[in-house]
């Protein structure tokens, strides 16, 4: 990559929920460009492979194992980076879950799980690594959005309300953030091939949807998104702030 506005030697990306799915994607392709990289997950076994996966490459791997909703546990593995002398230059918030249930039968409970996975673990990591970013003068943040930051669909009402808070977090973050040197912004993936789509994927009717529906007559895969993660990690986007980035194969630009 040598001294390309998109290299990412020397930097240390954390990206939270990057076991498997779409984290793990960005990681590599964070990694591809030149990122040391910070796994995190809740799984001890699923980040032990997704690092072979990714030392595999020669890639420079750590993994961080700790549940983004349990601040005392974020506090902790922020202080331990801060005791390594481990500097996270690089923020991926992407950590999510999927509820879905229409709103008329959903338990609170099961509501309250999605915002505080998807929306309040982005405000609470989000708050830890811009302190330290802001010590230093520079940062980016990349938070993960949806179509449904946007656009409603029946049955997943939590998982909308979160992904559409993190589109306005995101702007709450570059309105305060921006003068301390740290660009905040967002990607906001369409219907990819992950482990949470299954039961969409493996559903006739919804798949012929999600196919009529993208202008691209496809579902995404998640190395997909790696092009934007890497610009928005890099110094291509050192002017960019607050915005939210679509890789969605056209959905959300047409009817
Ligand atoms: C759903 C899906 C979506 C996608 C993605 C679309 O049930 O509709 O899970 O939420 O995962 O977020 O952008």
């Amino acid at each position: 990559m040598g001294n390309s506005i998109f290299d990412l030697s020397g930097r240390t990306a954390l990206i939270t929920g990057s076991s498997r799915g779409l984290g793990l994607a960005i990681a590599e392709g964070l990694a591809d460009a030149g990122a040391r990289i910070i796994l995190n997950g809740v799984s001890e076994t699923r980040l032990a492979a997704a690092a072979e996966t990714l030392r595999g490459k020669s890639h420079d791997v750590q993994t961080a194992r700790f549940d983004v909703t349990d601040e005392t546990a974020v506090t902790e593995a922020f202080t331990r980076f801060d005791a390594e002398d481990t500097a996270i230059d690089i923020l991926v918030n992407n950590a999510g879950i999927q509820f879905r249930k229409p709103m008329l039968d959903l338990e609170t409970a099961d509501w309250q799980r999605v915002i505080d996975t998807n929306l309040t673990s982005a405000f609470v990591i989000g708050r830890e690594a811009a302190k330290r970013m802001a010590k230093r003068g520079h940062g980016k943040i990349i938070n993960i959005g949806s179509l449904t930051s946007e656009l409603a669909r029946a049955t997943v009402a939590p998982y909308t309300v979160a992904k559409g808070g993190i589109k306005m977090l995101t702007k709450a973050m570059a309105a305060e953030w921006g003068e301390l040197g740290i660009q905040t912004n967002a990607i906001g993936p369409g219907y990819m091939v992950t482990d949470m789509n299954e039961a969409l994927l493996s559903n006739p009717d919804f798949d012929a949807w999600v196919k009529a529906r993208t202008p691209m007559r496809r579902w995404g895969q998640p190395d997909e998104l790696a092009g934007t993660a890497v610009y928005l990690a890099s110094n291509a986007s050192n002017y960019v702030s607050g915005q939210i980035i679509y890789i969605d194969g056209g959905m959300i630009s047409v009817l």
